[in-house]
């Protein structure tokens, strides 16, 4: 949708669907903000935590079946079946807004429907895009207000910019005369929606409050719907942080990567070098848009202005910036309570406590089997309070990139790190990203990979045949010397008796060091079957405590075992169909015939 005019007649539409007693248009002002949490604590849907010790924060507890994004309940709605692909669910668009238009007739009845706009980008950057959500969920309201620059200012960028994606959203809980309002209201999961309409560029979401699945100009604008505009204008939407890493003579390179899951993604893009002189800061820890401009060279911004990270795990030790950022002015969902009404969660520094309110608001205590906090539990914090935010991160006109890194978790196989021949080379690594499967239930998938190509497998908004392929693209858009070189880390490789050979938190400062040098064209490099490998001592272990059998087992090359991957890699690839492209194909017969040359 393109015009003020439009959105009017948009929002007149879906107050006649939604019915709710009210609208309310959202200034995004801090002052409405505060009157929303203290509406929230009044009606019992927010804790307000102990201002002594956690000033300005609040937490929240949602039903114990709406705790995480719903893959299963998430649709792309193509007009083509064909171009959703093999790795999302299609849904006929009419089909499914006639379903969706059942359920949300009258869903807002007894609530109000919040309009939001909101900006993902710098306000003044070309590739910003804006997005008007509806919602019936305060609590969906405050944490955009920290994801988004959400308020009035947006209005009036609507009139340069001419185009908004809408975004419909409720929690699927209309209220008759006389109903109490649960704490946390959602559908039953059959009722639960998350779809997508590529062609429209339109997003509707139905039945949960949670995350990803309501916070919609997240995962469903900016990695979903933008995957789809950035294919049709020539840019890239990825699952990606980006860091900015200082050496000690003061240069400054930027550095995407893309992990799956569970890898330390927000770890990694706040890291605190151990080697002397070196820097992180933080661009983002989640999603970058990319674009390459006039000078050939490719340029990134972070489409959010906050973090929506997981709790558990966080501590001094594993991310002291994030628990320094989260010491104020933060949201944190199903998390347990302390007895002075602070926050905790597994993995927090300390001594676990001798009583808590956990995630269900039941006590708890060390002798329970059940976790205090939810393993998918949530902070929300501004970017702003990071102590190592990058100053360029507001930036318009967005970072140049100098490498693209991609990983995963495996526990074999995979080097610390290497780094591709080529950018073609380099999407292949892309392609053949993924993690263990650890789902200790499944013996027979023991060792098995779950490909996550680019950790964008959920987020794709189109077919994935046609996202490799727009990689490929992306790489013949400019002269080869200006691209970022792609690397392939691993912190997670073990040994045989399973323990962890890469001491990984602040260390892999020594690995960010070779890479800086790479992309410096200082750093020594030896080939290899599978591409560039640190030359010996090239990689800094000064005042580091680790064995030279380690140090070679963190770089071993086993053939058998990589041809045993290349045989796994091929039946994903079979997966993916005639979509896949043809320089794929081919990247793997030359890396299996390297191979086979090196046996
Ligand atoms: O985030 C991680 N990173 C990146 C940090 C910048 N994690 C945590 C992953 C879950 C979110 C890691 N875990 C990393 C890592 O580099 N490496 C590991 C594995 C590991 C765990 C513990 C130890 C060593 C490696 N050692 C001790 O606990 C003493
Ligand atoms: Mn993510």
């Amino acid at each position: 949708m393109t015009s003020y005019d439009d959105l009017e007649m948009w929002i007149q539409d879906m107050v006649d669907l939604c019915t709710p007693d009210h609208v309310h248009w959202c200034d995004g002002s801090e002052e409405e903000n505060q009157r929303f949490l203290d509406e929230m604590v009044l009606n019992g849907k927010a804790m307000k935590l102990n201002p002594e010790k956690r000033p300005g924060s609040y937490a929240f507890f949602s039903h114990p079946t709406d705790v995480a994004r719903i893959e299963n309940r998430t649709f792309i709605a193509s007009i083509r079946e064909e171009d959703a692909g093999p790795t999302n669910q299609w849904r006929d668009p009419i089909e499914l807004k006639k379903t969706m238009t059942n359920l949300y007739r009258g869903s807002m009845k007894g609530r109000t429907m919040y309009v939001m706009p909101f900006m993902m980008g710098p306000f003044g950057s070309p590739l910003s895009k804006i997005g008007i959500q509806l919602t019936d969920s305060l609590y969906v309201v405050i944490h955009t207000k920290i994801m988004t620059r959400m308020g009035t200012k947006v209005l009036d960028e609507l009139k340069i910019k001419k185009s908004f994606v809408p975004c419909l959203h409720s929690v699927g809980y209309p209220l008759q005369m006389g109903d109490i309002d649960p704490e946390w209201p959602c559908a039953p999961l059959e009722q639960k929606f998350i779809a997508h309409f590529p062609e429209e560029k339109l997003i509707w979401s139905y039945g949960s409050g949670y995350g990803g699945n309501a916070l919609l100009g997240k995962k469903c604008l900016a990695l979903r719907i933008a995957s789809v505009i950035a294919k049709e204008e020539h840019w890239m939407a990825e699952h990606m942080l980006i860091m900015k890493l200082t050496n000690p003579s003061g240069q400054s390179k930027f550095i995407l990567a893309a992990f799956p899951s569970a890898c330390g993604k927000t770890n990694l893009s706040m890291l605190i070098p151990t080697i002397p002189g070196w820097k992180v800061e933080t661009v983002g820890d989640d999603i970058a848009w990319i674009w390459i401009k006039e000078d050939g060279h490719m340029y990134a911004i972070n489409p959010e202005s906050g973090f929506f990270g997981v709790a558990k795990g966080t501590s001094f030790k594993s991310n002291a910036n994030a628990m320094l950022a989260i010491s104020k002015n933060t949201l944190f969902t199903n998390v347990a309570i302390t007895d002075d009404h602070d926050v905790w969660w597994e993995g927090i520094d300390g001594e676990t406590p001798a009583h808590l309110m956990d995630w269900t608001k039941k006590d708890w205590n060390p002798k329970k089997t059940t976790p205090a906090a939810h393993p998918n539990s949530r902070f929300t914090v501004s970017t702003s309070q990071c102590p190592v935010l990058a100053k360029e991160w507001n930036s318009p006109e967005g970072v140049l990139i100098s490498a693209i890194l991609v990983g995963g978790r495996r526990p074999t196989t995979i080097p610390l790190i290497h780094e591709s021949f080529t950018w073609n080379h380099g999407v292949f690594m892309g392609s053949m990203m993924g993690s263990e499967i650890t789902a200790a239930s499944l013996s027979d998938s023991y060792g098995m990979v779950r490909r996550d190509p680019f950790a964008m497998l959920p987020f794709i908004g189109y077919h994935v045949g046609d996202y490799l392929n727009h990689w490929l693209e992306m790489g013949q858009r400019t002269d080869a010397t200006l691209l970022p070189k792609i690397f392939y880390v691993n912190w997670f490789r073990k040994n045989q008796e399973g323990q962890f050979l890469w001491p990984g938190f602040g260390e892999n400062s020594r690995v960010l060091k070779w890479i800086f040098e790479r992309c410096d064209g200082k750093g020594k490099a030896v080939p290899s079957p599978i591409g560039y490998l640190p030359a010996p001592g090239a990689i800094d272990l000064s005042h580091l405590e680790i064995k030279e059998e380690q140090m070679k087992e963190l770089f071993e090359i086993n053939p058998k075992e990589w041809l045993l991957e290349m045989d796994g890699l091929k039946k994903y690839y079979d997966t993916i169909g005639s979509k896949l492209p043809d320089a794929l194909r081919f990247e793997l017969s030359m890396l299996e015939t390297r191979l086979k040359n090196s046996h």
